[in-house]
């Protein structure tokens, strides 16, 4: 009996998934281009784009930087994974930053960009990602694009409902996507998940001036999926909303077990009230492992501290915090309306989105309309909570942003098309296709309190046949899409590095106006920094240590020797220009890492082990001036038993080592 209810579901989930790839589309659809699009996604030589968006990379791990309109890829920041393009992950001063409780972790799957923000609004000062493999939550400084700060997230798994942040930035939160055995013994049987499996939902409290991360307190919930997440604003500011799939509890074929019953959850937290049980003390510590690694902007150096315990609540413990809204199959985006008034909730498998009214609910608790419990957490009836459900808005609804005319835009993944709807009234005013299936899409400060509307872009899983085909692997894209009128039209496509999760974007000017140009050499408190005066080298037993200096042509020292088989060489390299775009890279023959690109400033270092005897080149790798090619050196290495004299010069200014060996 329960065999064939599953395959009749399996049946009817693969007809779906027929029915799109035969071309069966909701008839209305339109595919619209604007007769004028290439003027306006043209920017001309020379000039800016009005918007900067960043996209998480996916499983690249990274975050991607674009202008918009043009779709002009502007810079990749490394986060969560290794870059040779500039040796992140891999110079000694950024290794301490993929560190984590389980060793040196150097890729991650980011999802999800989230801003910081101020009253509700993007600030424009930090751009926070999660990475979902290995929980962790990283912070990006909006001011010179680069990941400061990395926080490891323990008694997690699948960090995914994360890192959405709270209107003035007070915490950015994470949920698990999988449920696990949390604390004391976790060696139990899969099949065991009802009894032994839960969740956790983190509260990582944001400095307010400096932006540093700590993890106030956790909470363990029950054992479901915790998909995606949005904080309440505005109406509902105080509150936080999770979708919540897998209510079935099951541990195999979810495809199928996960999707028995008809409704799951949005779970409603007051994450203010949570703050008063916190700071009343009503948290236990318990031991938990998890790194957190921080980069300091004036040592251009990364530490990682373990830490080894958390503050956690038990939720069900939490009276009058947690409260349960049923919610048509499996849903995946929640998302709040800028007025914080509606929350929109996308089942994959449903036929309707569902809109709840945020003072229905606070009406709903008030009346206890509750239809039972869950966990020991109160269940509100479907209709106390509910303002409206969007009606046959498309097939398999993901994720919904808002404009700044009280519109929604939900994509749908299975019938690939962007559906325009009024959010006070659910109604559907306009669809557009897109190509194909999308996942997020993203309105310029659409999931903030003011949003700046003008474009929607669809952040499109499958690409097919919209690009020049590149064999098996083909890219991943994004869509630009006008709205500033009452019909959607399609201006551009773009193609987009890893797989666009989320993105966001806000006018330039935010974050243009603050841009850092170069690092000030009299702030650089690198252990190693070099000035010209002090280019040495120092041997310290097998490690050979070269403070060496970068300008427009050489590096100094240019001639090094006494370096034998066995030796460890590091290369601390200063680039001492003071300039705007004048950075210097490093490599040398044979180094099994990457090269380093140094910023003007900076100091970086690379660690060299020299296998056989002879003289190796070393080079500048960005091309930096008209004798960028004669920037270059050698390093000598002798043999084990040799005795070379350690010594350096450039030019006729030659050194001999004075240390003894
Ligand atoms: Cu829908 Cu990870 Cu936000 Cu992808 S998630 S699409
Ligand atoms: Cu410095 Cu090329």
């Amino acid at each position: 009996m329960k065999r064939s209810r599953h395959f009749s579901l399996a049946l009817l989930l693969a007809g779906i998934m027929l029915g799109t790839l035969m071309g069966c589309k909701p008839k209305q659809v339109k595919d619209v281009i604007d007769g004028d699009a290439a003027g306006k996604v043209y920017v001309p030589p020379g000039k800016y784009d009005e918007l900067y968006m960043f996209t998480s990379g996916g499983f690249s791990g990274q975050v991607g930087v674009y202008g918009l309109p043009s779709g002009r890829l502007l810079k990749v920041i490394p986060v969560f994974s290794q870059n040779p393009e500039n040796g992140w992950g891999y110079s000694e001063e950024t290794k301490p930053m993929l560190n984590t409780s389980g060793g040196f972790i150097p890729w991650d799957d980011a999802h999800h960009t989230e801003m910081s923000q101020t009253n509700g609004e993007i600030d424009g000062r930090w751009l926070f990602i999660n990475g979902n493999n290995t929980p962790r939550i990283a912070r990006i400084n909006l001011v010179d694009f680069k990941t400061e700060e990395i926080i490891e997230i323990p008694n997690c798994a699948g960090n995914h409902a994360s890192p959405f942040i709270t209107p003035n930035s007070e915490y950015v939160v994470s949920a698990t996507r999988f449920s696990i055995p949390i604390q004391s013994n976790p060696d139990v049987p899969i099949n065991s998940y009802d009894s032994n499996f839960r969740g956790t939902i983190s509260f990582v409290k944001v400095d307010k001036v400096t932006g540093r991360m700590n993890i106030a307190f956790q909470l363990l919930a029950p054992g479901v999926d915790y998909d995606l997440s949005h904080a309440g604003k505005g109406a509902s500011d105080g509150w936080m909303f999770f979708s919540c799939y897998n209510t079935e509890k099951a541990s195999t074929l979810l495809e199928v077990n996960a999707s028995q019953r008809d409704k799951d959850f949005i779970l409603a937290l007051n994450w203010k009230k949570l703050e008063e049980y916190f700071k009343a003390g009503k948290a236990k510590e318990v031991q938990a492992d998890y790194a957190h690694n921080v980069f300091n902007e004036t040592t251009h150096t990364a530490t990682s501290t373990i830490e080894h315990s958390v503050k956690m609540m038990n939720l069900k413990d939490m009276a009058d915090a947690a409260y349960f809204i049923p919610c048509p199959k499996s849903p995946h985006g929640v998302d709040v309306d800028p007025t914080g008034e509606y929350i929109v909730a996308s089942g994959k498998l449903s036929a309707v989105i569902p809109v709840f009214s945020f003072k229905k609910i606070q009406d709903a608790i008030r009346n206890k309309e509750f239809e039972g419990n869950y966990d020991s957490i109160p269940v509100i009836r479907y209709e106390a909570a509910l303002a409206g459900e969007v009606q046959k808005p498309g097939l398999g609804p993901l994720h919904t942003e808002f404009d700044d005319k009280g519109n929604a835009y939900s994509t749908m993944f299975i019938s690939s098309e962007i559906v325009k709807w009024k959010v006070a009234t659910q109604q559907v005013l306009d669809r557009i296709k897109v190509f194909y299936s999308p996942g997020h899409l993203m309105v310029p400060g659409g999931d903030s309190r003011k949003p700046y509307g003008k474009y929607v872009v669809a952040l499109n899983k499958i690409t097919k046949d919209r690009y020049l085909p590149t064999g098996p692997e083909l890219t991943q894209s994004a869509q630009l899409i006008d709205i500033s009128g009452d019909k959607m039209k399609l201006l551009l496509d773009f193609p987009t590095i890893g797989e666009p999760h989320y993105a966001q974007a806000v006018p330039a000017d935010l974050i243009r106006k603050n841009q850092r140009r170069f690092y000030k050499l009299t702030e650089n408190k690198n252990a190693y920094v070099t000035l010209p005066p002090d280019v040495k080298v120092v041997r310290k037993d097998k490690t050979i240590h070269v403070y060496m200096t970068a300008i427009r042509s050489h590096l100094t020292p240019d001639n090094i020797e006494g370096v034998k088989v066995g030796d460890e060489v590091i290369f601390h390299v200063t680039n001492v220009e003071q300039d705007w775009d004048a950075p210097h890279g490093f490599a040398v023959m044979g180094n099994d890492n990457a090269e380093l690109l140094i910023m003007p400033g900076e100091t970086a270092s690379l660690i060299w082990k020299p296998r056989k005897p002879g003289v190796y080149p070393f080079y500048c790798t960005d091309f930096c001036s008209a004798l960028h090619q004669e920037m270059q050196g050698y390093i000598r290495v002798s043999s084990a038993g040799s005795n070379t004299p350690l010594s350096w010069g450039l030019g006729s200014d030659t050194h001999v080592a004075k240390n003894k060996e």
